[in-house]
């Protein structure tokens, strides 16, 4: 891609291409998406195409493109994803990377490729139901600037986590709602809708893997809605989340507290 994302700064910047023959390419006769769904993939040759599938499913009258940010994945995700784009259920467009720089950077990247006028984020491995895409973007519709699908309020859990991922999860949400002011309950999740327009503003510091703690860090006055769901287990793959990433939250934390303080001056 010729057109980086924005918001890089302080990390390495991957060489981006687009995939062959999407169906999204300008000049086709499909008309311009209403919604982005925008799918970081690491390593997910076998969830990828059910996930499409799904949102195929859902997406009928929703005017839907796919946009599938692929980091070289080693099992070859980034040549499923470019056979999708060419015969698949929905106009797609893949955005290849040239190596694993991270998920919240990846988001980034898929919103500067992103036509929709509304964009979801969300991963391939079906943690995260495609089913409940049209209510994201109904909440959206009726005046929210965000919405989240949200494990941490009545109607919404988490499946089998073992106890460790529970408590993780738990003192992490903690630390960044108390840290930075968040009233949101589930300040971490990587399911959420937003107007495009917010992910495409230039700054974003596009650390590690939660970007909507960064979205909603910059946007205090942004109107949220909560839906809850249950995360789903993935069948497929392996989980990418490392305990580096930790760190790298902490830092994304202290980064937006600093930011804050300034704000608040
Ligand atoms: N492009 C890209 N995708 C990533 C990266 N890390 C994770 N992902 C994808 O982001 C989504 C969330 O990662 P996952 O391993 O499921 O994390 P978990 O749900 O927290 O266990 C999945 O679709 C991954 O394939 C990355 O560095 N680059
Ligand atoms: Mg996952």
């Amino acid at each position: 891609m010729s057109n980086r994302a924005p918001g890089y700064q302080g990390m390495r910047a991957p060489r981006e291409t687009t995939g062959p023959a999407s169906k999204s390419d300008p000049g086709s006769r499909i008309p311009d998406p209403a919604l982005s769904v925008i799918v970081p993939t690491y390593n997910e040759r076998d969830s990828l195409p059910r996930l499409v599938s799904g949102l195929a499913e859902v997406g009928r009258g929703l005017a839907v493109e796919v946009i599938i940010v692929d980091d070289a994945s080693p099992d070859g995700t980034g040549l499923v994803a470019d056979e999708m784009a060419k015969s698949g259920p929905l106009p797609m467009t893949v955005v290849h990377r040239s190596g694993k720089a991270g998920l919240a950077s990846a988001v980034l990247a898929g919103a500067a490729a992103a036509r929709g006028r509304v964009v979801t984020v969300m991963d391939a491995d079906l943690s995260h139901p495609p089913e409940l895409v049209p209510s994201l973007v109904e909440a959206i519709r009726r005046g929210a600037d965000i919405s989240v699908a949200s494990r941490y309020v009545p109607g919404g859990g988490v499946g089998q986590w073992p106890w460790s991922r529970r408590l993780v999860s738990r003192i992490a949400t903690l630390t960044a709602r108390i840290g930075l002011g968040l009233q949101v309950r589930d300040p971490l999740s990587g399911f959420f809708t937003v107007r495009r327009e917010i992910l495409t503003e230039r700054g974003y510091l596009g650390l590690g893997y939660k970007l909507l703690v960064e979205i909603l860090a910059r946007h205090p006055q942004a109107r949220v809605a909560e839906i809850p769901y249950r995360f789903v287990d993935r069948q497929a793959g392996h989980s990418k989340l490392k305990t580096g990433e930790i760190w790298a939250f902490l830092k994304l934390l202290a980064h937006l507290k600093v930011a804050r303080i300034h704000r608040l001056r």
